[in-house]
């Protein structure tokens, strides 16, 4: 059997709202047998609270790596009904090593972006709305993954005119975090950048 881990390269930045200790997104993402996931979770409010919300929605995503994404989105919706616990917009990419498919999902002020080996870039639509345990339909989008994909989630934190042509051009996911991180960005709310490259079977 082909070793099919590996496949993507990752770089995150995250940076709590100016004044808070706590950062009210949270995201995971992991490399699976077949495939990888990710998910961003930005919880309403912020500090503390925002952030039980956020890591509510994530723990759902960690101990449901393997279910639809729509199906996924139902589960974060219902453990959105505790105490302590507000509501979160969310996105979440799958890759599919084997279909050579992406697929995602977002609810809410989470950017979902991405970029071909050609250059040509392709966004989700935003979906008004948040996750609070009312049930809420979320559309899913699928495309063809090619080698050399690029896929970028980010939370409302960061200000997308700020990523210019220079940011999008970057060959590795370090340098691309690296070069956002040297901007002077005002960041008026909990920040979170990951970018993402498919590499595609190293060989
Ligand atoms: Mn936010």
């Amino acid at each position: 059997m082909i070793e099919r881990k590996n496949q993507m390269e990752i770089a995150t930045y995250q940076k709590a709202k100016k004044g808070n200790y706590y950062s009210g997104d949270s995201f995971f993402y992991e490399e699976l047998e077949d495939g990888f996931i990710c998910a961003l979770a930005d919880g309403l409010g912020s500090g503390e609270i925002a952030m039980n919300s956020s890591e509510a929605a994530i723990e759902v995503i960690k101990n449901n790596k393997s279910a639809p994404l729509d199906d996924l989105v139902d589960l974060c919706n219902k453990a959105m009904a505790g105490t302590n616990i507000r509501g979160c917009v969310l996105g979440i990419l799958r890759v599919d090593y084997v279909e050579q498919s992406y697929a995602y999902s977002s609810l809410g002020n989470i950017s979902v972006i991405m970029v071909a080996k050609d250059g040509k870039k392709e966004r989700n639509i935003p979906v008004p709305g948040y996750l609070s345990g009312v049930p809420h339909k979320v559309k899913v989008h699928n495309g063809p993954l090619e080698e050399g994909s690029i896929f970028f989630m980010f939370s409302d934190g960061v200000d997308e005119h700020q990523l210019t042509k220079e940011f999008y051009n970057h060959r590795t996911m370090d340098l691309t975090v690296d070069w956002y991180k040297r901007q002077e960005n005002k960041m008026n709310d909990d920040t979170t950048l990951i970018a993402m490259k498919y590499k595609g079977e190293v060989s």
